[in-house]
């Protein structure tokens, strides 16, 4: 595996990249033009300005999270063709520059969605947490402004407030939409792609959903072993293929993660590695990456990674913010860096213990 971290580029990360870069075993980067809106096009020179900002630093880019899938295509709306051909350019353009994986959600109008970004724990640090109670308590409209309060002035991935001027409209729309709709769109998605992937040798990795049920009664489908198999056989090529989450995926017990590794196997072609505290159904916090601060176990998921002969990136996900870091929630450097060098020394021990790729 690489282990790499996310960075959000020039302008947004308030994280150095000459900081990661000092992060042992970080060996590039999973990047992206944050800037742009889902169904954008993105220019070759914006993709080769980006390159090179990493590339300074010493760090290649070895992914983009994400190439964000606008509700046009989600949903089959007038723009869908569109935006689907902006996709492929986009693809055709990052291809050029050598880029081969490229992680997206099909989660309708939301991504991930926390009920507080910043709950203090015992110790002083904060992490981001969830309670369906209270996300049952406040109307889509109002969680937008709740996440914008407490991201502390940073605009969260997945959450630009462009999005929130469709938002009624967008509602209206998903009320004629359910599961097998939303994943007949997404065949309709990747199949589209499936030529320029093979001709780039590109990589899509479709991230679960988080959490991993229909929140504001919307429909989701990236939620666990079946659908993901499922999406899998939407266009059964290796280039369309899972980011195996264990945060998102873990959001539900149920999901027994390294069996759904040993299931999905070489499909997997990114992993976002953390782990969760779970308090009762449906009320989790996120915690630090060490298996003894939350519910999972890591060793046992970066072994199924091993097993399975992973071999590609490999990043620290949402991490606490610690020592009085002020960052974009979950995004900070410090725990980050704790996780990635945990998850590391995990997978050093992994193969000196006889574990064998
Ligand atoms: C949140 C992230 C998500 C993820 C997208 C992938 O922290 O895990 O925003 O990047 O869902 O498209």
């Amino acid at each position: 595996m690489k282990m790499t971290l996310r960075w959000y580029g020039p302008g947004y990360d308030s994280v150095p990249i000459q900081h990661i870069r000092q992060i042992p075993g970080v060996s590039g980067v999973i990047t992206t033009l944050y800037g742009k809106q889902a169904g954008d096009l993105w220019m070759p020179a914006e993709i080769r300005a980006l390159k090179e900002a990493a590339g300074e630093a010493g760090l290649p880019v070895l992914g983009i999270e994400s190439v964000n899938v606008s509700d046009d295509i989600k949903a089959a709306l007038p723009k869908r063709d569109e935006h689907i051909d902006h996709y492929i350019r986009t693809l055709e353009a990052l291809g050029q520059e050598g880029i081969g994986m490229v992680c997206y959600n099909f989660m309708p109008v939301f991504d991930w969605t926390r009920s507080d970004l910043a709950k203090i724990r015992p110790d002083g640090s904060s992490v981001l947490s969830y309670d369906q109670e209270i996300i049952d308590g406040i109307d889509p409209e109002g969680i937008f402004a709740a996440m914008e309060k407490r991201s502390g002035g940073f605009t969260l991935p997945g959450w630009e407030p462009e999005r929130l001027r469709r938002i009624s409209a967008l509602f209206a729309v998903y009320r004629e939409i359910d599961e097998a709709k939303l994943f007949d769109n997404h065949r309709y998605f990747i199949r589209a792609l499936l030529p320029t992937l093979r001709k780039y040798d590109i990589k899509m990795a479709v991230h679960p959903d988080d959490p991993a049920w229909p929140v504001f009664g919307l429909p989701r489908i990236m939620t666990g072993a079946e659908n993901l198999q499922r999406a899998l056989r939407q266009a059964d090529d290796p280039h369309n293929g899972v980011t195996l989450c264990t945060g998102s995926l873990g959001s539900d017990p149920a999901n027994d993660i390294p069996a759904i590794i040993r299931q999905l196997g070489d499909r997997i072609h990114f992993a976002h590695v953390r782990n969760l505290a779970h308090h009762a159904p449906g009320k989790f916090d996120e915690a630090a990456h060490l298996s003894a601060d939350g519910s999972m176990d890591m060793y046992a998921i970066m072994k199924a990674l091993y097993d399975i002969g992973y071999r590609g990136a490999v990043r620290p996900d949402h991490g606490r913010m610690i020592w009085g870091e002020t960052a974009m929630p979950g995004y900070g450097l410090y725990d980050r860096a704790l996780g990635a060098a945990y998850l590391s020394g995990l997978w050093e021990a992994i193969g000196k213990s006889g574990g064998k790729q």
